[in-house]
């Protein structure tokens, strides 16, 4: 009888496979994968629970290799394991149109918990997840019945722990107690430029424990009993994070590029990838794993076990708690509750008929307060603006380390981080996050906006003080590019409403959104509320749609306009009309979503013979020229703006009624 393969020649799989998939591809990062592959070994065969058979096995644990750079560590464990990356898949590594991307991408292949790859991030999500398994246990798990019960394991590099982010994530990690996380620091003292003491000397160790984190130093990351050790010790703390700093020798196996940079992001070459073979004593050719090796990784039958396990628990769960189960599986299904769509709408009326003058961040928080008692899985938040962007409503409870059976939480001031959590709680599933900053301060977490869009997560990201309408705050303060910004990224949907009915239309579409992230950007003024009959209120879902016009027929001109502005264009307007002029408002609260609609819908609002336009916003004007074309004009900022009250500065930087109304006269 053969014995069991030794833990070592299981890693080895791991560094063969990743040296020669990056050799094939002549590009790819083998140092990482070999650096961490005894880590991965202990983890992946000791503890993750999974099943390969079912990627989406709602109570698996999650896996976040934040060092994406690595891929080829995640590619091979996926395909080892059993899950559909097949050895063809390995062979096209970052090759057009393989699952097998240069960096892991959510939903290229089954088991790819999130897009990893912007240092850092990746563990932020790894938060995001792990405080999303809290909230949904506290608000699912009954005495004697824990059907939500998963780690969230995360593997991060120097590169991660350099990063701002990681500071954000880790200290909110530690004060929220997020015990079933457990990172593993890829401890190699090498990143691209060569050793990082010349640009890297924090005491980690210390670094964590200041963030309330259980610390576990000095694990050989290439001794398997360590690791092992390491993993039951962090499991046994459920009360905090834990951080296992593995000591790795980058490229491990490399006779003349382990430990050093050169094997960190390219193709070892064949003369030396022959000779790793030798010095792993590895017989096996380019891309073979002999079958007592693949038995031994082989997940499926354990992975089966495990989930029927938990199957036979959520079944006595159902037993007793019936309509618990299926809200918990509706939820985790990301369905809707069966009436939002009703009503939404009958608020979305409300608002019409009661016509309020308020701010559109106060119309929101009010909208929140008609959707929030149907909608159990909004989980608010703010970066420390709760006041100010009126994300908390009046359901809201607050979670803590202590209790995390409420639906806010306070990210403090930490937007980049509170925005890739959201992405990781996005990514868990259960809870639909949404998070307020002011939009000027978008900017800080502008990367992970962007894998919202790139990651088809519908992260609700609320923006208040959208423009020089904040007033005295000032330049750092007045948004000016940043919402041409977010309409530029692709997949995200842009929504800066004119009024409370706009904003609830809005806000009922970034709750309906299941493909991807959507930003609403509201006044920190009052606004007042437009009118409209029932045919006109049907439009504005399409994101832009005439509001008025003063006379029939084909218009002589057409303004655009967003938000704030609505107002300015609809003055403009009556003037106009007053003097005789047939002139049409349209606003515009999404300009993603209104080219969305049909040519024959576009043409009807702007009909492409009208070349007399003009757009209005408060915010740099580059991007309205697509609609207003070279015949139109623009009317909104150039530059930054300045610290005065609202309405100085709206006359300072001539974006009125009056200017738009001698902007179009100069058009007609
Ligand atoms: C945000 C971000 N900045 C820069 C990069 C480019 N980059 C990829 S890997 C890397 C160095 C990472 O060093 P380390 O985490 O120690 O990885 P190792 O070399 O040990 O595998 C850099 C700068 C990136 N992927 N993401
Ligand atoms: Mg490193």
């Amino acid at each position: 009888m053969s014995s069991a393969p030794a833990a070592r020649d299981l890693a080895n799989a791991i560094r063969a496979l990743s040296m020669d998939a990056v050799q094939k591809a002549k590009s790819g990062h083998p140092g990482a994968p070999m650096g961490m592959a005894d880590i991965a070994e202990v983890l992946w065969r000791g503890f993750m629970k999974h099943n390969p058979a079912n990627p989406h096995w709602v109570d698996r644990d999650r896996f976040v290799l934040s060092n994406g750079h690595g891929s080829m560590l995640l590619y091979s464990l996926l395909h080892l394991t059993g899950y559909g990356v097949s050895l063809d898949d390995i062979k096209n590594f970052r090759q057009l149109g393989s699952p097998t991307a240069g960096h892991p991408e959510f939903g290229d292949a089954p088991g790819i918990e999130t897009t990893t790859g912007p240092l850092g991030q990746g563990f932020a999500n790894a938060v995001g997840m792990a405080l999303a398994e809290k909230m949904m246990a506290a608000q699912f798990n009954r005495d004697g019945h824990a059907i939500v019960d998963h780690n969230t394991y995360c593997f991060m590099g120097d590169g991660c722990m350099m990063e701002g982010i990681s500071h954000e994530a880790a200290s909110l990690a530690g004060t929220l107690g997020l015990g079933k996380l457990v990172a593993f620091y890829d401890d190699n003292g090498i990143s691209i430029d060569g050793e990082v003491e010349g640009w890297f000397t924090d005491d980690t160790v210390e670094r964590f424990r200041a963030y309330g984190w259980h610390v576990i130093p000095n694990v050989d990351g290439h001794s398997a009993q360590e690791v092992k050790l390491a993993i039951e010790n962090a499991r046994k703390n459920t009360a905090q994070p834990t951080l296992i700093c593995c000591k790795t020798i980058i490229g491990f196996g490399s006779p003349n590029k382990q430990g050093k940079e050169e094997s960190h992001g390219a193709a070892l070459g064949d003369d030396e990838v022959a000779l790793t073979r030798e010095a792993l004593g590895w017989k096996h050719g380019p891309f073979e794993i002999p079958d007592e090796l693949r038995n031994a990784w082989d997940a499926h039958d354990a992975g089966a076990e495990k989930e029927a396990a938990w199957q036979q628990r959520f079944d006595a769960y159902r037993a007793e708690f019936p309509e618990l189960a299926d809200e918990f599986l509706r939820r985790m299904r990301g369905e809707l509750p069966a009436d939002f769509d009703q009503r939404a709408d009958a608020f979305i009326a409300e608002c019409q008929q009661a016509k309020e003058k308020v701010a559109s961040r106060k119309a929101s928080q009010n909208t929140l307060d008609a959707f929030g008692p149907g909608l159990p899985e909004l989980t608010g938040g703010s970066a420390d603006l709760g006041g100010s962007n009126n994300t908390v409503w009046n359901g809201c409870k607050s979670i803590s380390a202590d209790d995390a059976s409420g639906n806010y939480i306070h990210y403090g001031v930490r937007e980049f981080g509170m925005t890739a959590a959201m992405n990781g709680i996005c990514l868990h599933g259960g809870l639909r996050p949404y998070g307020g900053t002011f939009l000027t301060f978008m900017e800080y977490a502008r990367n992970a906006v962007r894998m919202a869009a790139l990651m088809h997560q519908p992260n609700i990201l609320v923006y208040t003080h959208d423009s020089i309408g904040l007033g005295e705050d000032g330049p750092t303060h007045q948004p000016i590019e940043q919402i041409a910004n977010l309409r530029m990224t692709p997949n995200l949907s842009t929504w800066r409403p004119c009024d409370t009915v706009e904003t609830a239309v809005a806000w009922k579409h970034a709750v309906q959104r299941d493909d991807g992230p959507t930003a609403l950007i509201f006044s920190r003024q009052g606004l007042p509320c437009m009118d409209r009959d029932d045919a006109v209120l049907a439009n504005v879902a399409k994101g832009g749609y005439t509001l008025l016009q003063t006379g029939d027929g084909q218009p002589q001109a057409i303004i655009i306009a967003t938000g704030s502005e609505v107002a300015l264009a609809v003055q403009a307007a009556e003037a106009l009309g007053a003097a005789g002029n047939n002139v049409r408002v349209v606003s515009m609260p999404s300009v993603d979503a209104f080219l969305s609609q049909s040519g024959e819908y576009q043409e009807a609002v702007l009909p492409a013979a009208v070349r007399a336009r003009v757009a209005v916003e408060a915010g740099i004007t580059d991007y309205w020229y697509r609609f207003t074309g070279l015949d139109g004009k623009v009317v909104g900022m150039t530059g930054f703006g300045a610290s005065a009250p609202a309405g100085d500065l709206y006359k300072h930087f001539n974006i009125t009624a009056e200017a738009v109304q001698a902007a179009v006269e100069s058009v007609i």
